[in-house]
């Protein structure tokens, strides 16, 4: 069968364009690593968020030598956390819900791009190699607010990363005679073992300790003044762990404050009540 010269170049471009058509869909489903929103990972009421042991506390965590988790949430109209810092040369493992309305987790400039869906757990697997610092947007219109709901996604030096966090427990007002106690945690939430030194700072007093808080653990640092040696007023105090500080104020009573109101009765007005910051301020 004699097939017409025109005839066979149609049919052979056809052929290519089928072939190209099919190429392209594969590609933009598998070659792209682009995943539904799916049931892999078990779903929660979003009311609940604040009792679901993923969400509670929105965070990173260290599972592994150079391996994270993220847990994030959206809500209208931020992320928490904000900022996510994760090091470079490391591979973190993103677990996004939405506490209300459907929203997105799109990190600009990037390929890391999901829909955040009530009651669905979003997973993205993402690699970080260099330092960088990213925005995060929502790209699925929410309500009034959607133009501002963004938050920062901070890549770090792998050796300027930690989890580290200071609080510090210590009492507002004491008698002139009482001792003042003041104990320091350090937590540390990466796998390998915390090097650090405490520093607490009361009146001209300074006093340092060294510390190894072991992988995920914490540890309590403990000093005591006698209120006495400082004399009656306040008394700033600071305390410092690498790049985290903690400050706060004791004051001493004086005696005529306790003639006023604690000797009749004998009552002691010693306030243990812990009233300081449990914020981490991180000073860098
Ligand atoms: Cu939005």
């Amino acid at each position: 069968m004699r097939i017409h010269v025109y005839e066979r170049l149609w049919l052979v471009a056809s052929m290519i364009l089928i072939v190209a058509f099919i190429a392209t869909v594969t590609y933009g489903t598998v070659g792209l690593g682009i995943t539904m929103v799916d049931d892999r990972e078990e779903t929660l009421s979003p009311g609940d968020i604040d009792e679901d042991e993923r969400f509670e506390d929105p965070r990173i965590e260290q599972v592994g030598e150079n391996e994270f988790e993220a847990y994030v949430v959206a809500m209208t109209f931020l992320f928490q956390p904000d900022p996510i810092e994760v090091p470079a040369n490391s591979e973190v493992t993103f677990y996004v819900t939405s506490r209300d309305v459907i929203h997105s987790f799109t990190v600009v400039g990037t390929n890391t791009n999901t829909m955040v869906i009530p009651g669905e757990v979003s997973v993205m697997t993402v690699e970080f190699d260099e330092p960088g610092e990213y925005g995060i947007i929502c790209n699925e219109y929410c309500g009034v607010g959607h133009h501002d709901m963004e938050a920062e996604l901070i890549v770090v030096e792998e050796d300027e990363f930690d989890l580290t966090e200071l609080s510090v427990d210590a009492p507002d007002t004491v008698e002139p005679d009482a001792e003042i106690e003041l104990t320091a945690t350090v937590s540390n939430g990466l796998i390998d073992d915390l090097e650090a030194t405490v520093t607490v700072e009361i009146g001209d007093e300074t006093f340092q300790e060294d510390v190894t808080v072991g992988g995920d653990e914490s540890e309590d640092v403990s000093i005591t003044v006698d209120a006495d040696d400082l004399g009656e007023g306040d008394h700033d105090w600071t305390v410092t762990v690498d790049d985290y500080e903690e400050t706060g104020t004791v004051s001493v009573a004086s005696d005529t404050d306790e003639n006023d109101d604690g000797s009749e009765n004998g009552e002691d007005t010693t306030d243990e009540n812990d009233a300081s910051s449990t914020v981490e301020d991180r000073l860098s």
